[in-house]
């Protein structure tokens, strides 16, 4: 069974510590958790990097596996990253792009994601829940062929 990839960006290794007003109290490894309860009978690959060009082999990888989905929030590098956004262009299964916050209601930075250009779909605003809701829809995106 292919595994759907969930990965996450700069800084969400702090989820839980990290301006909880905004994230929420709910820790990686708690959303970890989730996720993998969610996915039903499908694997979950799930990793945090810091590191850009760790987050571009990572998508190689579910490239190469292939992965059923891709899964990710790339924190910071969202609005940033062409790199991140070459490589999920050779990615040929559904992508969901995932933010906690709602980026749209929060300062002019956090308005223009790059990855957006590639995704399937976009959640954000959900906070960490958001996660089973990305996996949720990712099954879906899954089963239906054309996604
Ligand atoms: C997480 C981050 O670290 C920010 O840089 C993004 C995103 C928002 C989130 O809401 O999950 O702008």
């Amino acid at each position: 069974m292919k595994p759907i990839y969930i990965l996450n960006g700069p800084n969400l290794n702090r989820l839980g510590k990290r301006e909880p007003e905004i994230y929420g109290h709910t820790t990686l490894d708690e959303v970890e958790s989730m996720c993998r309860k969610a996915s039903g009978h499908y694997p979950v690959v799930f990793r945090q990097s810091g590191y850009e060009g760790q987050l571009v082999e990572w998508i190689h990888e579910a490239i190469d596996e292939p992965a059923a989905a891709i899964i990710i929030n790339p924190a910071g590098l969202t609005f940033s990253s062409i790199p991140i956004l070459d490589a999920l262009k050779m990615f040929p299964g559904p992508i969901i792009e995932l933010h906690i916050s709602n980026i749209h209601r929060r300062e002019d930075i956090y308005h223009k994601s790059l990855v957006s250009r590639i995704a399937t779909a976009v959640i954000a605003g959900l906070g960490p829940t958001g996660y089973r809701t990305a996996v949720e829809a990712a099954l879906n995106l899954i089963e239906n062929t054309n996604h």
